[in-house]
């Protein structure tokens, strides 16, 4: 395929080694595709016209590996990047396959677990920058609990401020150029995850001693599974200067943890999104983390891959065609016209304002009987979407 939609290093599309690389294994079946080496996964990236790959730890080096095997296939990754130009974005830690971290990892009850995550994890970190990660993702798969019985929620949360602290100082320590991206789910594979939402983790940074170097991965499926609208949380950590990453997938409301490809469940939301990213500027990384169906051989991955930076590449198209179009334009203006009557009252807090804004009479029952033409908007859009304009 060869048009408008091809990928380009500028727009940064990256893939975990995790998510072509997955090989279909459910809880109720086996895997139906051939593990791929990363080298494999790196040619297959370069293939489908990717531009950078990210990993956890044990993606690329077994958790099991001797120091000589490590060093062995760091060479050869390297060597597959260097031969296909991609580059790696983004590093993160697996701390939730191991059954060392079966009651979480930073947060388990165990201090000598807690201690082993916070090893695993700097091994990790110095891993990522040694292959030029720039940011780093938690996504804490196994912090939680699915009694409450078994763990002081607020216990946890301390517990994982202590080990973000912790592995901030250590990432000033060594004079690493790495920020790092918490990623928020509300649960699976735990009962109940903590900081379920974007919103919780934007909350929780606040509260670490270099906030300044913590942001958000949000993703996509995560909100949909706790039946939030992603732009939302999206714009929320955007407009905190906290969106220092991305998971893009799909997902239906209210089913288990899906990762589809980008924009094959609910594409006026993905419509939305893209268009944010756009007209906001986002320059950052936009990694699907998604895979496969489980009925696709090899060939199906790619075209999964390729279906996903197509359709951003597709709605980014249409989200220009949308702040272009006359007749939406016209709309905009009409919803957004505003008289200058009520000038006075704008700005920041004064006492003469106070004063002003006491005494003005507003026609409380013109202001409801207002029209907002929302409906021909959104008809617009779903008609734009649909090759209609
Ligand atoms: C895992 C999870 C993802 C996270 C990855 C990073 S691993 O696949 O479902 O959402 O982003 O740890
Ligand atoms: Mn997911
Ligand atoms: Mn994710």
């Amino acid at each position: 395929m060869s048009d408008n939609y091809e990928p380009q290093a500028e727009h940064k599309f990256t893939f975990g080694l995790w998510t072509v690389g997955n090989i279909g294994r459910d809880p109720f079946g086996s895997p139906v595709r051939r593990q791929l080496s990363p080298v494999e996964i790196v040619h297959l990236l370069a293939e489908v016209g990717a531009y950078g790959v990210n990993f956890h730890d044990n993606d690329l080096v077994p958790i099991d590996a001797t120091p000589a095997d490590r060093d062995q296939i760091v060479a050869d990754f390297r060597a597959a990047l260097e031969d296909t130009g991609l580059v790696v974005p983004m590093a993160t830690t697996n701390l939730f396959g191991d059954p060392a971290f079966k009651d979480g990892a930073f947060t388990s009850n165990d201090h000598k677990v807690r201690a082993y995550a916070l090893q695993k994890t700097m091994q990790a970190i110095d891993l990522g920058v040694e292959l030029g990660a720039k940011t780093y993702v938690f996504w804490g798969g196994r912090e939680g609990t699915e009694t409450d019985a078994s763990k002081d929620p607020a216990d946890g949360l301390r517990r994982f401020r202590e080990a973000l602290n912790f592995l901030c100082e250590y990432v000033i320590d060594q004079g690493y150029d790495l920020v790092f991206a918490l990623e928020a789910k509300p649960n699976e594979p735990r009962g109940d995850i903590f900081l379920p939402t974007t919103g919780a983790m934007l909350g929780f940074i606040e509260t670490l001693d270099q906030s300044n170097m913590v942001g958000v991965n949000p993703e996509v499926a995560h909100e949909y599974m706790a039946g939030l609208n992603f732009v939302h949380a999206v714009a929320q950590a955007w407009e905190a200067g906290k969106l220092f990453h991305i998971d893009l997938n799909d997902q239906a409301f209210g089913r288990y943890d899906q990762d589809f490809r980008f924009g094959a469940v609910n594409l006026k939301s993905a419509f939305f999104l893209v268009k944010f990213l756009e007209d906001v500027g986002y320059g950052g990384n936009r990694h699907f983390d998604a895979h496969a169906y489980r009925s696709e051989d090899y060939e199906g991955v790619k075209d999964f891959a390729r279906g996903c930076m197509r359709t951003y590449l597709i709605l980014k198209e249409k989200s220009l065609q949308w702040n272009e179009d006359p007749e939406i334009k016209a709309l905009l203006e009409e919803i957004n016209a505003d008289d200058g009557s009520t000038d006075a009252f704008k700005g920041p807090y004064s006492a003469d304002k106070v004063a002003a804004l006491k005494d003005a009479k507003f026609d409380r029952v013109a202001l409801g009987a207002r029209g907002l033409p929302y409906e021909r908007l959104d008809q617009l859009t779903i008609e734009l979407l649909l090759g209609l304009r």
